[in-house]
């Protein structure tokens, strides 16, 4: 998709991923730079708000003692806890009030990397007259990957914002096996620069 102009519809919504304090610099669980997708997110909020379409930000929002923290035999450091600065959206992050915000993975023995999982977005879509994403946010390999799948297999189309992700990397190459995942699977690769200012 480079090259070509992208058309934004009134039918798309953009989808911001967990771009949360402790996935950036500095957080408790900082996606190397992460900070990065912050000002890519920001034109792309500016573009779908001067449109009124709809954009929605999901946020990982665990209990303190949730089950997939190391202190409780997960895999991850403590982070997201609701309610914390480490669970804010970052300061820079130009969500406007009529963002709809999705709290995700709140519940102390389950995880839920997906914005969809365990939460209202779809129905909330659906009800929009939504048919394609626009994904962007933290991380690549996680809540981006799982929320994009869970996109594409409740019907929406979805245009991945390449521009805007970042990896964990746990193992070297995971980001790179998501996004041919992604695509894979249907998720159109754009750069931000594609989409019709
Ligand atoms: C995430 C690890 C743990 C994410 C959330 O937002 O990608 N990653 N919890
Ligand atoms: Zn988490």
């Amino acid at each position: 998709m480079v090259g070509d102009a992208l058309l934004l519809t009134p039918r798309d919504a953009l989808v911001i991923v967990d771009v949360q304090n402790d996935f950036l610099d500095h957080g408790n669980l900082a996606v190397p730079n992460g900070d990065e997708v912050i000002p890519v997110l920001n034109r792309a909020i500016a573009l779908f708000a001067h449109r009124s379409l709809p954009i929605y930000a999901t946020r990982d929002w665990h209990p303190v003692d949730h089950c997939s923290f190391k202190t409780q035999g997960g895999i991850w450091p403590p982070h997201c806890i609701a309610q914390s600065k480490g669970a804010e959206f970052a300061a820079t992050l130009n969500l406007p009030p009529a963002a709809i915000v999705v709290s995700k993975a709140t519940t102390q023995g389950k995880d839920a990397y997906s914005g969809f999982e365990g939460t209202r977005l779809a129905s909330q879509l659906h009800s929009q007259n939504v048919e394609r994403l626009f994904i962007g946010g933290l991380a690549t390999d996680y809540c981006v990957l799982n929320t994009v799948k869970d996109a594409l297999a409740n019907g929406f189309k979805v245009a991945l914002l390449i521009d805007a992700i970042r990896p964990v990397n746990l193992k070297a190459g995971d980001g790179e096996a998501a996004i041919d995942e992604m695509t894979g699977l249907g998720a159109e690769p754009v750069r931000l620069s594609d989409v019709e200012a």
